[in-house]
């Protein structure tokens, strides 16, 4: 079965949550372990990618590790069209749309698109969307951020990722960043379009994950929490649990 298919199928039912490790933060020994202690406490898929430009060498090495300690399905989270590994089950193919730049809007995706193709990688388009603060993301992806408090733009931006036919939308406040996404702008969002819902950065406590999951978030991403966290299986659990169908 296809990864989309899986995450569709799964949303009929329950919430998913993904743990994301950036192989640029941590050797291959400690993605290694975080992603062991993180399918412990019961995460549904880790995203692998970030920001920081690394070279498909270090993906390979970082998802083949990973792969020994979990089953759970590995998704690249790409920085850039360098960021690509077979090893993985499938690739967001993702546009940042608020970027200034249009590397990150559509001319990397152009550059990965022959080779994703010739290693058969199942991609997942996604609309990926950054607000304030936006951190080393939004920083490096050159994004005009959004205000969470201008609504209307949030909405705008979404209602055009599902116009366009991106199967996905991703709502990210950046890695690290000291505040999530408003539960309401999840909301208002949420109301606007139809297509699963992923709301990512800042969500450290079970509090809110589960205020993001009420409002309406499909999808929560978590990554900061478990590479600090020196017992990873009991914080990240409790971010689960509190998330999961209410
Ligand atoms: C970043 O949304 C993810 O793309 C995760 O953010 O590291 O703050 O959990 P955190």
């Amino acid at each position: 079965m296809k990864v989309y298919d899986e995450i569709i199928s799964t949303l009929k039912n329950d919430k998913i949550h993904m743990t994301l490790i950036d192989p640029a933060s941590q050797d291959v020994d400690r993605a290694a372990a975080i992603a062991k202690e993180a399918d412990r406490a019961g995460t549904d898929y880790f995203m692998i990618g970030g920001s920081t430009e690394i070279d498909s060498k270090r993906m390979d090495c970082t998802i083949g590790e990973i792969r020994k300690v979990t089953d759970k399905k590995i998704i690249i989270f790409p920085g850039s069209s360098s960021m690509l590994s077979r090893k993985a089950d499938a690739i967001y193919f993702m546009t940042l749309m608020n970027s200034r730049n249009p590397e990150f809007i559509v001319k990397h995706q152009v550059k990965a698109a022959p080779i994703l193709r010739s290693i058969k990688m199942e991609t997942i388009s996604m609309g990926y969307i950054i607000f304030k603060p936006g951190m080393t993301v939004g920083r490096i992806g050159e994004a005009d951020l959004l205000d969470e408090t201008n609504m209307e733009e949030a909405v705008s931006y979404s209602i055009a990722a599902e116009m366009f036919g991106l199967k996905m939308l991703y709502l990210e406040a950046g890695s690290g960043s000291p505040s999530h996404i408003r539960p309401d702008t999840v909301s208002g969002v949420r109301s606007s379009v139809s297509i699963p819902l992923i709301v990512g950065g800042g969500i450290r406590d079970p509090e809110a994950s589960r205020k993001i999951s009420q409002a309406g978030a499909d999808i929560i991403v978590t990554g900061t929490v478990a590479e600090k966290s020196s017992n990873i299986e009991k914080v990240l659990g409790n971010i689960i649990k509190s998330m999961k169908r209410f």
